[in-house]
């Protein structure tokens, strides 16, 4: 596959970030974590607070956390709680911008991220978001429009800052202009074969709610135009499989199954996870009251603690359509009891449509990376 020089900026962005979260934090600016795409950020840069995205993809802050948590949760929970509340003692070290938060902004998702934000709340200031679960519900949207109101009075009392409606637009207008960067990118995608592999794009993705706006913009540009550049004759041979994968997000630190789909043939030209599509795919209305108008994007992302969740199917098929996919790999992360169970529904959905299905089950660790692979082999030798 190609090589982008703009990803080399993405892979060396870290040290950059943090000098610049620690000259922001000097000048009297607050930091705040999150953990999920329901938090608006717009809500966020609009208080004069910056935002860093606390969900771990490291398995070795994963025995950290299972010193207090039960091991049978998912590992992004680990991994996450892990790296905020490791001492060092255990010898691990864990991503610095994890202690420079001064307030975590979380939501009540999963039964396993609910209950850890509680025990969080003992580390650091924590302000969850209550999300309506059932989103079609007659009273769930202004529920949820209370509990983004809620939500900005916390961000006024951490910073001292007034949202106002104008800063809130101009926000939105910014996170708009990285959705469509966004866009411009799945386009490639369409094509076979696309000029740039899964795997790329998903560090791209991965990194998207830790650096600052700016600084993903510029990324998005640069690869964009490093993308136009590639010539046809440069990308490989047309006509491998085209897989979509779908299901729990991929923190950054873990890009293990697109790995193993791409080193063993297959090409990955669409995601519907929260690493993926959900991240960008609907914008925010502009021309709507800026409340009102974040409230009703965020509420359609169709995670699986939703109930019913068919707005994920629909947009399955749909991607599915729309980028020629031959196969889906159904990603769950181990114990996450919401994909899981929901696998069943996309299944019959995918079956009805004609789109062979693999699922896989997994962790942070390698223990399982041979027998994945095995399995992977077999799917795409099925759909060559
Ligand atoms: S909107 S997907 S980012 S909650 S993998 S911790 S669901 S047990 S991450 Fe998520 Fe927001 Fe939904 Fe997206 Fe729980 Fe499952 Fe673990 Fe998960």
């Amino acid at each position: 596959m190609q090589y982008f020089k703009s990803l080399e900026h993405i892979k060396n962005s870290y040290n950059g970030r943090i000098c610049q979260i620690a000259d922001y934090k000097r000048s009297g600016k607050k930091l705040v974590g999150t953990f999920c795409l329901f938090v608006p950020d717009e809500i966020i840069f609009a208080s004069g607070a910056n935002r860093v995205i606390l969900c771990g993809g490291r398995n070795d802050t994963v025995a950290i956390a299972e010193q207090y948590l039960p091991r049978n949760i998912c590992p992004l929970v680990k991994s996450s709680f892990g790296s905020i509340i490791n001492d060092g003692c255990s010898g691990v070290r864990s991503c610095s911008h994890f202690g420079m938060v001064d307030m975590i902004i979380a939501e009540n998702t999963c039964d396993s991220k609910k209950k850890m934000y509680e025990i969080l709340n003992d580390y650091v200031p924590t302000h969850v978001i209550d999300l309506p679960q059932r989103p079609d519900g007659s009273t769930a949207f202004n529920y949820f429009l209370q509990e983004l109101d809620k939500f900005k009075n916390a961000m006024e009392m951490l910073t001292g800052n007034v949202v106002t409606d104008e800063l809130l637009a101009k926000e939105i207008r910014s996170s708009n202009e990285i959705r469509e960067l966004f866009h411009r990118i799945y386009e490639f995608r369409k094509e076979d074969p696309p000029p740039i592999s899964g795997t790329d794009v998903l560090k791209v993705l991965q990194k998207q709610y830790f650096l600052s706006s700016e600084e993903i913009k510029k990324i998005l540009y640069m690869l964009i135009n490093e993308i136009e550049m590639v010539k046809q004759d440069e990308r490989g041979k047309p006509g491998k499989p085209r897989i979509m994968i779908t299901g729990c997000p991929m923190s950054g630190g873990n890009t293990k199954v697109p790995d193993m789909i791409e080193s063993r043939g297959g090409v990955i030209v669409a995601e519907e996870s929260c690493t993926g599509t959900r991240s960008f795919w609907d914008l925010v209305d502009e021309s709507k009251e800026p409340m009102v108008a974040l409230a009703e994007r965020y509420i359609k992302i169709p995670c699986s603690c939703m109930s019913p969740n068919l707005r994920r199917i629909d947009n399955i098929l749909e991607l599915a359509r729309d980028f020629k996919v031959d196969g889906v790999v159904y990603y769950t992360l181990q114990f996450c009891h919401g994909y899981n169970i929901e696998k069943h529904k996309v299944q019959q959905a995918l079956r009805k449509a004609g789109i062979p299905m693999l699922f896989v089950e997994t962790d942070y660790s390698s223990a399982d990376v041979e027998q994945i692979g095995i399995r992977v082999d077999a799917f795409m030798e099925m759909l060559s």
